[in-house]
């Protein structure tokens, strides 16, 4: 009988550690989800599952507690999904952002050397490092030219792991996600504000909705398609480092035009530019050209853009009027 195989998924309440979640759970693996200790606990994504998955108390931050963890349930793949991810705070929080979001990933790469290099390692590299796009559109040797705190601590991240795989001669890979969205995305990230504040619109809890640059593009796919090729990197003979995208992109004003169409609404009459809402230094562009995983791993994207602007704002709608009573 084969052995059933053992994730360790750090960011498991996270947006796309939920979703991994349900998919190795569905690839019959036993899942471990690390999270770290909060005064409140923090599950609303992962309730549906949390039965089926082991939940460890460990951070980013500290290398002792990820060492504990390894040794504890010996994982066959790492998911290294934790991180700040957010843009926008990582100017505000720039130490933070580069102690989790890069250093954390020399830590958790750290203990697996000590404790079983042969564990298999996957990173949650960004579009966000190729930043000021040397190249239309991005792949895998575009050079990078990142434009916040977070994507020069993801440069980072990325780096280190090609370097262990050199060094330690480790099955450490790096996906280049561009940017991926669903029902599960935080209110802050632009797509959800945007699917939640049409819904809030619509319903009449609210009369605008307050925004930053609509001009900027990205590559938009969503998550659920996305975690898959995360399996399927550290599931190949060789590591590697791969771009995963749609190869399509879209700008914030053209999101708000079909959100807002979706429930009959015009997005002119409600949205309102909002000086607070721009960034320092801007992305003004992603596409990324996913080639490689298409020929090499056999990936592409099952999602259309239209269909995932539909599914956040219908989500949304039936969220907010279960908690209205509508
Ligand atoms: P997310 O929803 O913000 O989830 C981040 C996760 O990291 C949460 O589970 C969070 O825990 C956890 N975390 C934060 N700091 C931690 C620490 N010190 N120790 C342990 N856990 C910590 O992000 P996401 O959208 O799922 O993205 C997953 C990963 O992919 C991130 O690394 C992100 O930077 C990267 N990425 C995302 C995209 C995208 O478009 N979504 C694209 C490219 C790359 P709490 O719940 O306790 O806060
Ligand atoms: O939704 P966003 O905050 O995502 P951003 O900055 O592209 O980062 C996301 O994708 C990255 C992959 O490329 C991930 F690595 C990262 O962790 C995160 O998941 O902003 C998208 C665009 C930006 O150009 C921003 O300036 O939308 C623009 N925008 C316009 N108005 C806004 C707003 N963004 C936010 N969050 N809020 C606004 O009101």
């Amino acid at each position: 009988m084969a052995k059933i195989k053992r994730a360790l998924i750090t960011g498991i309440t996270g947006q796309d550690g939920s979703y991994l979640a349900e998919f190795l759970l569905d690839m019959g693996y036993e899942v471990i989800g690390m999270i770290r200790r909060s005064s409140t606990v923090n599950f609303e994504r992962i309730k549906h599952i949390q039965d089926k998955v082991t939940l460890v108390s460990g951070d980013l931050f500290d290398e002792v507690s990820l060492i504990h963890i390894l040794r504890e349930y010996r994982p066959n793949e790492v998911y290294n999904l934790a991180a700040q991810s957010f843009v926008q705070t990582s100017w505000s929080q720039p130490v933070f952002t580069g102690e989790v979001t890069a250093l954390g990933v020399t830590r958790i790469l750290d203990a697996i050397r000590i404790v079983d290099p042969d564990i298999r390692f996957y990173q949650a590299s960004s579009s966000e490092m190729f930043g000021k796009v040397v190249e239309v559109p991005q792949k895998e040797t575009t050079p990078f030219y990142p434009r916040s705190p977070y994507g020069v601590a993801k440069v980072y991240g990325h780096w280190i792991t090609v370097n262990y795989r050199e060094s330690y001669d480790m099955f450490a890979c790096s996906g280049i996600l561009f940017n991926h969205e669903s029902e599960r995305r935080g209110l802050e990230f632009v797509t959800r504000k945007i699917s939640h504040g049409v819904a809030r619109i619509k319903l009449g809890l609210d009369k605008e909705l307050r925004l930053g640059n609509l001009e900027a593009q990205r590559d938009w796919g969503f998550a659920g398609d996305y975690v898959k090729a995360m399996w399927m990197m550290l599931n190949q003979d060789q590591p590697s480092d791969y771009v995963i995208a749609t190869g399509k992109t879209h700008s914030v004003r053209r999101f708000c035009e079909l959100a807002f169409d979706h429930v009959g609404l015009d997005y002119r009459d409600y949205v309102v530019q909002d000086e607070r809402f721009m960034r320092p230094a801007e992305v003004d562009l992603l596409i990324g050209d996913a080639t490689k995983a298409r020929t090499t791993l056999g990936w592409h994207p099952e999602t259309s853009f239209e269909e995932l602007v539909a599914r956040m704002v219908e989500s949304d709608l039936r969220l907010l009027k279960q908690a209205q009573h509508l």
